[in-house]
């Protein structure tokens, strides 16, 4: 179960965040009205909700996933692989602290580099996706973190994907969301794999939080799936991050 989640508002520069998409830039009076309705759904599912304000010197400081990943045990402050949003770990670790004693903070040190976008948490077990984010020496240095407070870890190569969680979602009960070049990996063959209807593929990046589930809005396959797994689902839009390559998990630490 989580009780805290961080999110920080969008800055006005967003609409210059980093994209791959070819959706325009976001409308960011849209994009606000869309951050405050995922931090109602966040309240509904009974966790605190601390609200970062924004910071115009990182046009993509909004998804603060990538800057941290927190754990039962520790919080290990990452060093992001995208060179703009380096600076943005900065401002994370004075709130990081407010929840982690300073003895249970790591650090990811170069050359390593690593986003949490890349981390899937399975209970005490991480899967680290190496990307053009996240490097072998970064998810090297969270798997050595890992082990040190009696947690594990392994290395799952991306190929064309942004984010290990871009294409998987983890919804606890052993259910997986998973689509594109996971769906032939052995490694989540273990899995109850709920497969994403193609043209939805955005729609595989769900958060599960305290037995609801947050669905992008505009993806009724994926939310007819997860409901017909059990979960009271919860539809929030976010086709203003979609612009700029960010989903539902990117936008809040769950801890
Ligand atoms: C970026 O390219 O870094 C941002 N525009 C999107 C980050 C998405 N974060 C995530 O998937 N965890």
């Amino acid at each position: 179960m989580f009780t805290n989640v961080i999110v920080k508002k969008p800055c006005r520069a967003m609409i210059n965040g980093i994209t791959t998409a070819d959706l325009g830039k976001p409308d960011y009076e849209l994009a606000l009205k869309q951050h405050a309705a995922y931090i109602e759904a966040l309240r509904q599912c009974g966790v605190k909700v601390t609200v970062l304000e924004a910071d115009e010197a990182y046009p993509d400081s909004c998804f603060v996933e990538d800057t941290a990943v927190l754990t039962r045990q520790f919080a290990l402050i990452t060093n992001p692989g995208a060179p703009f949003r380096k600076g943005e770990i900065e401002a994370m670790v004075p709130v990081i602290k407010k929840f982690y004693g300073e003895d249970r903070i790591e650090y990811i040190q170069s050359p390593g580099t690593l986003e949490g976008g890349d981390v899937m948490m399975v209970g005490d077990h991480f899967y680290i996706g190496i990307s053009a984010r996240t490097n072998v020496e970064g998810a090297q240095q969270l798997i050595d973190a890992l082990k040190k407070y009696g947690m594990s870890g392994e290395m799952v190569p991306l190929h064309t994907i942004l984010h290990l969680k871009t294409g998987l979602s983890y919804l606890e009960n052993n259910h997986l969301l998973i689509c594109g070049e996971f769906l032939e990996n052995p490694t989540f063959s273990k899995f109850h794999q709920i497969q994403i209807a193609a043209g939805e593929e955005y729609g595989a990046n769900c958060i599960w939080v305290n037995g609801k589930v947050l669905v992008p809005a505009g993806y009724p396959q994926t939310q007819k799936a997860i409901e017909s797994l059990g979960y009271e689902v919860l539809v929030v839009d976010t086709s203003e991050y979609r612009k700029i390559d960010g989903g539902l998990s990117c936008l809040s630490l769950r801890f």
